[in-house]
């Protein structure tokens, strides 16, 4: 059957961890607590709204929904004044190479984000016209665990879940095309991403004949 393939954005074409990570650092310590990277970890693939609630978790405050709108829109200038900066020297290793073989042979491509800020993203980096079309969290109602942000990638690209290919940074993402039956494919680090059906450090550890293989199973 027709196969299409759906990639993540941050942590998978492009390394904006980095910046949400400083953005919410700034929060942080402007609210009078420490952020560190490796709480970071559990930032990857989930909204920013929930995001927030983490982050305010981790320093113990209580606040209104008021001062919460305030904290997201100062968090979210700030991540935007990293991503002016950004250009296609930001797309992580391999990438290209594999959107280019995968756009040579006429495959599906879409996006699955859970960022409102994908679509400038992509504009930066000048990827924006390789997705035959791109969700992201301003489509979606639920976040990941929950695949509806892949789901409705795949109901676009026109391919059935079990014939729809994610690529994926996050726990979470990866148990969200796991549970529509998805193929999944981790991109990071194998212990932390091991419920995932194929594992690769980076898009440099891709090849033609793994794409081969996934286009014609
Ligand atoms: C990304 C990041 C998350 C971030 C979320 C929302 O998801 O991994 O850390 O909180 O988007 O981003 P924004 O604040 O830009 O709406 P993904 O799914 O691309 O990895
Ligand atoms: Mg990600």
């Amino acid at each position: 059957a027709k196969k299409g393939f759906i990639f993540d954005l941050d942590g998978v074409i492009v390394d904006t961890a980095g910046f949400h990570y400083l953005a919410w650092k700034s929060l942080a310590n402007e609210l009078g607590f420490e952020f560190t990277e490796e709480q970071n970890e559990q930032f990857k693939g989930v909204s920013r709204v929930r995001s927030l609630d983490i982050l305010l978790e981790i320093g113990d405050i209580n606040a209104t929904q008021d001062q919460k709108d305030k904290w997201l829109v100062s968090k979210n200038e700030e991540y935007l004044s990293y991503i002016e900066k950004m250009t296609d020297a930001d797309i992580l290793p391999g990438v290209l190479k594999t959107l280019n073989y995968l756009k040579s042979k006429n495959i599906p491509m879409a996006l699955g984000s859970a960022s409102k800020n994908a679509q400038p993203i992509l504009k930066r980096v000048g990827l924006f016209d390789m997705f035959d079309t791109i969700v992201d969290g301003n489509h979606v109602q639920k976040a990941k665990p929950d695949p509806e942000v892949f789901t409705i990638g795949a109901d676009e690209l026109g391919v059935s879940y079990s014939d729809a290919i994610v690529f994926e940074d996050s726990i979470a993402g990866i148990q969200a095309a796991n549970s529509v039956d998805m193929v999944s494919i981790g991109i990071g680090d194998p212990g932390i991403l091991h419920e995932a059906d194929h594992n690769f450090r980076d898009f440099t550890e891709i090849n033609s004949t793994f794409l081969d293989q996934l286009i014609n199973a």
